[in-house]
């Protein structure tokens, strides 16, 4: 699921924007529908044409709600950065498309809106105003995130322009990769109320993984505990909330007002709140004035915002434009992770500096300032993790060889061989096949993400086909290769894992999805139940296979097959499974007693015909129970 954002000037159109693509108008408060000004976010959704929801953040443009705009932008996919064509690029447009670089906004359309009041003159050179116009936007986000971005001219009042606006909203969106399920989910909440019934509910843009029903939860840093009762997308109910979806969470346990906005809904013990972060900072090149070591900011990550004190490692003052390494210490505590993109700000007069990256979130103390070993770790931590760079190969490789990760990784074999083995044990990677975990094995590893998604397929698959075929046991082991198109030696390690995590179980040739079960409809009930009449009066001289499949259906008998109620002795003879048990036993016993039997006696002992005495004991001659010997059969192992 993806999620955009407003982004622009005051009253440059965007609340009208999203009203036109959505049908309705973000602002909800009273005072913003007087004002015509949106005061906090917004909120709505679309369908594209291909059928995908996306979420909509609409912000407030005037300065003095920046601090709100920060609190809803954070998780986006894509920003539509909305310019008015009667003003053009104004103060907010480029202190809006600052933020968006500064939070690295992975992708971008710059909306020309209101083109239906743009001046139709032509004032220079044969150029329309709107050409200009363009001319003078591209300046503006060259060098920034948007650089490339399409511009789509639009207005909100005749609609025109919104299908291409949507067309290339898709396209954009399309060509992103979808965000990986690190399933250890992150909500910044941007909003808490109380809704009668239901209780506590609050909403976000959920990031790093997905969230269920039912699901115990913590929130951070207050470290309340509560339970996932309902989920929301879009107004709708849902079992699980997915990554990147504007989700509502009812959260029983946990009062409204000790929930405040910023903190962050989380699994237990996956989180910590932090008070003091490493990061890399730059001061935007339009700042007003220099940072110094010691000045006090504020902070913004997620939905959350704190006052925190900057250190300024290895320079004494940072100037406009200019990039360091710094250490902050927060008033408040927050949850954030290394590689989170944040924003500072001078609380007055009020102004954005500047923003980057989280480097690390644990900072193991208060760094000295100007000591050469402090920067260069730093510098290498921006690099990752040994943990990092070894996951991020192996996202690159998919399934693959703990070697071939290894070696793809380029760290050396005795840290690779220990950051291995503490994401084995931790789930993050999972191992496939059995054997020693050594970089120099041939073992096939996967990631989590990936191990989530192929287990996700496999269920689907089978899920299908449990659907299509409710009375077959499972799919047959070739048939889902196939389907899924792996090769023979990651296909088999993939099941086998799944096997023994009981995700599927697996009986002779086939899988089938951990639960399902073959059950009968009412009309096949009463089919079956006729048929077993049959069976019960003549047990020993039962009806064929054929005649079985024509009263009840092939698929019918096969599914008592499967379920054993019925064992087929031959192509032809078919017994009921208690009826074959009798006849076993009995055999066994008198063969115990007078050691040899032949076909005729073993007819007349179950008053049959020569043709299902004949079979049942061939049968038991090919399983193992009785041997041959000329006339008689005898015990294979007395
Ligand atoms: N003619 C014309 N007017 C528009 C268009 N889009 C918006 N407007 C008008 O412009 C004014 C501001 O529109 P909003 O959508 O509230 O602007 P905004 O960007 O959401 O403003 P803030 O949220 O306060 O930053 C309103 O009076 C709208 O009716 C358009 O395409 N054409
Ligand atoms: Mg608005």
């Amino acid at each position: 699921m993806r999620v955009i954002g407003t982004a622009g000037h005051v009253d440059h159109g965007k609340s009208t924007l999203v009203a036109a693509l959505t049908g309705t108008h973000p602002d909800r408060l009273k005072e913003e529908q007087a004002r015509e000004m949106t005061i906090e976010l917004g909120f709505g959704w679309m369908n594209l044409p291909n059928g995908e929801e996306v979420g909509i953040v609409d912000v407030p443009g005037h300065r003095d709600f920046i601090e709100n705009m920060l609190s809803g932008i954070g998780g986006i996919d894509a920003a539509l950065l909305v310019i008015a064509a009667d003003e053009g690029v104004m103060p907010q447009t480029k202190e809006h498309l600052a933020i968006l670089d500064l939070l690295q906004i992975p992708a971008g359309l710059i909306v020309l809106t209101k083109i239906d009041i743009a001046s139709d003159d032509i004032p220079e050179g044969g150029s329309t105003w709107l050409d200009l116009l363009e001319i003078d936007i591209r300046g503006a986000v060259s060098g920034t995130v948007l650089k490339d971005a399409p511009i789509v001219r639009v207005s909100a009042k005749t609609k025109t322009g919104l299908d291409t606006l949507i067309s290339t909203l898709s396209k954009i969106l399309e060509e992103k990769p979808a965000r990986l399920d690190l399933n250890r989910p992150r909500l910044p909440i941007d909003r808490v109320f109380s809704m009668s019934g239901f209780g506590t509910v609050v909403t976000g843009t959920l990031s790093d993984g997905h969230l269920s029903v039912g699901d115990e939860v913590e929130i951070l840093p207050s470290g309340l505990t509560g339970r996932v009762r309902g989920l929301q997308t879009h107004k709708k109910k849902e079992e699980i909330a997915v990554i990147g979806s504007r989700t509502a969470v009812n959260i029983s346990g946990v009062d409204t007002e000790l929930i405040k906005r910023g903190e962050v809904v989380v699994h237990p013990n996956q989180y910590q709140a932090t008070r003091r972060i490493d990061a890399r900072f730059r001061l935007l090149k339009d700042a007003v004035s220099s940072v110094k070591h010691g000045d006090e900011v504020k902070f913004f990550v997620g939905a959350c915002e704190t006052i925190a004190t900057l250190r300024l490692l290895g320079v004494e003052e940072l100037n406009a434009g200019e990039e360091a390494w710094i250490q902050l210490e927060l008033r408040d505590p927050v949850v954030t992770v290394r590689g989170d993109r944040y924003i500072l700000r001078r609380p007055s007069p009020s102004e954005t500096l500047g923003g980057g990256s989280i480097i690390d979130h644990q900072p193991k103390g208060r760094h000295k300032r100007f000591d050469e070993s402090v920067l260069k770790s730093l510098e290498s931590l921006t690099q990752g993790t040994p943990a990092e760079v070894l996951l991020e190969a192996a996202l690159a490789l998919n399934i693959a060889s703990i070697k071939d990760v290894v070696t793809k990784s380029r760290l050396d074999s005795v840290k690779a061989q220990s950051v291995l083995d503490e994401l084995i044990q931790s789930g993050q990677i999972t191992l496939l096949e059995n054997g020693e975990v050594k970089t120099t094995s041939d073992l096939l590893i996967v990631i989590l993400p990936h191990w989530n998604e192929l287990k996700s397929r496999v269920e689907n698959i089978l899920n299908l086909h449990h659907k299509q075929f409710p009375l077959r046991r499972g799919m047959s082991r070739e048939e889902l290769k196939s389907k899924l198109k792996l090769s023979p030696r990651i296909y088999t390690a993939c099941i086998t894992q799944l096997v023994k995590q009981k995700t599927l179980i697996e009986a002779g040739s086939w899988v089938a999805n951990a639960g399902h079960e073959i059950l009968f409809n009412g009309a096949e009930q009463a089919q079956v139940q006729k048929l077993m009449r049959k069976f019960e009066l003549n047990p020993y001289a039962a009806p064929s296979v054929k005649e079985c499949q024509s009263e009840v259906g092939e698929e019918v008998v096969n599914a008592l097959i499967e379920l054993k109620e019925l064992i087929t002795v031959s192509s032809d003879v078919i017994f009921r499974r208690t009826d074959y048990d009798e006849m076993v036993e009995k055999l066994r016993t008198i063969l115990k007693q007078k050691e040899k039997i032949t076909l005729a006696e073993v007819r007349d002992l179950f008053n049959t015909t020569r043709k299902y005495a004949q079979a049942l004991l061939e049968h038991l001659d090919t399983i193992g129970v009785t041997a041959r010997d000329g006339d008689f059969r005898r015990l294979k192992n007395p």
